[in-house]
């Protein structure tokens, strides 16, 4: 690998129900291959030396899902989290969350909440999880909460900056991602961190996520690198 690795990465885990489909499985296997493919990544970006990974596993407009689909969806953070925070005790990985985790199911909330909790002072690899996240529900958030610290004399009008907005997001302290990746062939934001990606170097690939690998992601990171040099 040549160049910079970049500090934040965010991935779209998109493709997982078609990858599920193609080999004549049910979409919920798909979505099982998926969180082992996410398994490695995390463990790729510690090696790399990633800072933040993110990663958009579901956005609020995927309750529309089969139920049954839904159901298994919303027990793999818990089922994923208890299983793996030894692993990221051990690593130095440290939980967040981006999205509005009071509408999940509640072992999905105490699964969260204790992951978060347990890992906050670690340091070494930061995972990003936006879970249950919409961009423009996010925006309509952070709104909500500037007019009620204005209302509650915390803030005052003329103290709304960039800065100030940046406070108010599911994302409070972590960095702009410098790379948004997206599996599953589709080439749109859908979504996903409106106000962050202003800047953000976007990266496309038709690999179903299930299939996504180290490999592809220093692949982004190169191309990514070759796009700043020409500027
Ligand atoms: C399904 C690929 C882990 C994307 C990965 C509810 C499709 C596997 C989590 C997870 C999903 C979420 C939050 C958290 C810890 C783990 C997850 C969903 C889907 C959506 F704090 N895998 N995973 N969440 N899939």
């Amino acid at each position: 690998m040549e160049g910079t690795i970049p500090t934040h990465i965010a991935i779209m885990m998109d493709g997982n129900g078609r990858w599920g489909k193609q080999r004549g499985l049910t979409r919920s296997q798909g979505h099982y291959a998926g969180s082992k493919t996410m398994e490695n990544i995390i463990k790729d970006s510690l090696e790399i030396g990633l800072k933040v990974l993110t990663l958009y596993a579901f956005s609020t407009e995927n309750w529309t899902r089969p139920p049954k689909e839904v159901q298994y969806l919303m027990d793999l953070p818990a089922k994923f989290l208890n299983t793996k925070l030894p692993d990221f005790m051990e690593n130095d990985i440290k939980i967040c969350i981006s999205g509005d985790i009071e509408g999940l199911p509640s072992h999905t909330k105490k699964a969260v909440k204790k992951a978060v909790s347990e890992t906050k002072n670690n340091n070494k690899l930061i995972v990003n999880f936006a879970l249950n996240y919409g961009g423009r529900h996010e925006l309509i958030s952070v709104v909500k909460k500037i007019l009620s610290d204005i209302q509650d004399t915390k803030i005052t009008i003329e103290n709304i900056d960039e800065q100030l907005v940046n406070t108010y997001l599911y994302t409070s302290g972590l960095p702009e991602p410098d790379i948004i990746i997206r599996t599953g062939g589709e080439q749109r934001i859908s979504n996903f961190l409106l106000w962050q990606s202003s800047k953000s170097e976007l990266w496309f690939t038709d690999t179903y996520f299930p299939d996504f690998n180290k490999k592809l992601l220093l692949q982004a990171i190169e191309e990514v690198n070759k796009r700043k040099i020409k500027e």
